[in-house]
């Protein structure tokens, strides 16, 4: 395809395509059936994975969001609840399945724009009287998605958890895209992950896999984790085709996401200098760039998303606001070509 004619698909980092490498471990792939426990790539992957995040074990599943589900139901009993930000993925995008199926209460409380939720709305937040559900887990996302990509502080993560501690409380992290904050942190993910009991990450957003998560925690944690992977359905039988690849992102694609957050940067800056756009760049800190438009512009987020669209940039809506993010197939000359693009849109409207 022409270069001018290739879509600028700037949706979501899940829209990666498998690296050469990716298909050529997945077509090579040793494999077993992995829920009889004998698919030596799985196998490789969870004992790779956990090591990266500083945990024992690892239970590699179908998504992300089953692997929030996995992690939340595993730490629950029926009626207790979880404490997570109203801005959280688990919140807004998840259908209320811990709700559902977890039978669990989600105890909302707002996040600030950093994606944080104040240590002493937490503190006020935690309940066990006769009247009321338990609180038994909180969670954080990092980096935060509806938060523009943030990353929580370290020391924000320790103050949680010493809150989590002296209540009797467990500390989960949706963690999806847990490597993008360690690489813009200049840490390792383990130092992300230490202050939870149970993390949770994604193969197949800014890695490139084209499918999987897992959740990690510890070896007793993860062997409770299995029974309720299998009770909704997770457990995946050759899933060493799978796995292979997110090996292969485990491997090969955390260091490069640092190229992203370099685009997302050049992207916010060069979106703050077209007049009509409204956004904050010194909040972009990953690979996640959320914008809005100057009503006074007569666009709307959607009909602009459409326009641009039609151009071949490809866009996509965080509540009513404009979301792009960076990613594997995107260039630095497409970050300079979706900034021509939308500066002609917008004069166009
Ligand atoms: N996020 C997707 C959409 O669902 C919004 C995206 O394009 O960003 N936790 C977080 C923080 C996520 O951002 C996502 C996916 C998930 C969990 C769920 O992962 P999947 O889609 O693998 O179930």
């Amino acid at each position: 395809m022409r270069e001018a004619n290739r879509l600028i698909d700037l949706r979501s980092d899940t829209v990666t395509q498998p690296t050469p490498a990716m298909r050529r471990a997945m077509a090579e792939a040793e494999v077993g059936d992995d829920v009889l426990g004998d698919d030596p790539t799985v196998q490789r992957l969870e004992e790779t994975a956990a090591q990266r995040v500083g945990k024992e074990a690892g239970l590699f599943t179908p998504s992300g969001i089953m692997a929030n589900l996995v992690s939340l139901m595993t730490l629950t009993a029926r009626n207790e609840e979880v404490i997570l930000g109203d801005q959280s993925h688990l919140y807004t995008a998840e259908v209320g399945g811990l709700g559902v199926f977890g039978n669990v209460f989600l105890h909302v409380l707002p996040n600030l724009p950093d994606g944080t939720i104040p240590i002493n709305r937490l503190r006020d937040a935690i309940r066990d009287a006769v009247y009321t559900p338990k609180t038994r887990v909180i969670s954080l996302e990092n980096t935060h998605n509806r938060c523009g990509g943030a990353v929580l502080p370290i020391e924000y993560l320790y103050q949680v958890a010493a809150l989590a501690r002296e209540r009797g409380v467990w500390l989960h992290l949706d963690g999806a895209r847990i490597f993008n904050a360690a690489v813009a942190l200049g840490v390792d993910a383990a130092t992300i992950a230490q202050p939870f009991e149970v993390v949770n990450f994604c193969f197949s957003k800014g890695l490139g896999a084209p499918v999987g998560s897992i959740v990690c925690g510890s070896r007793a944690f993860i062997q409770e984790a299995r029974r309720t992977r299998r009770m909704l359905g997770g457990g995946m039988r050759q899933a060493g085709v799978l796995a292979a690849a997110a090996l292969v992102a485990l491997n090969e694609m955390i260091d490069r996401l640092a190229e992203d957050h370099e685009n997302a940067r050049i992207l916010a800056e060069g979106l703050a200098n077209i007049a009509g756009v409204l956004i904050e760049p010194a909040r972009v800190q990953t690979n996640i760039v959320i914008f809005e438009l100057d009503p006074a512009t007569g666009w709307t987020s959607s009909s602009f998303q459409q326009a641009l669209q039609a151009r071949g940039v490809l866009l996509s809506l965080s509540g009513t606001r404009l979301r792009a993010v960076t990613h594997y197939g995107i260039t630095r000359a497409d970050v300079e070509r979706t900034l021509a693009i939308i500066q002609q849109t917008l004069r166009s409207g």
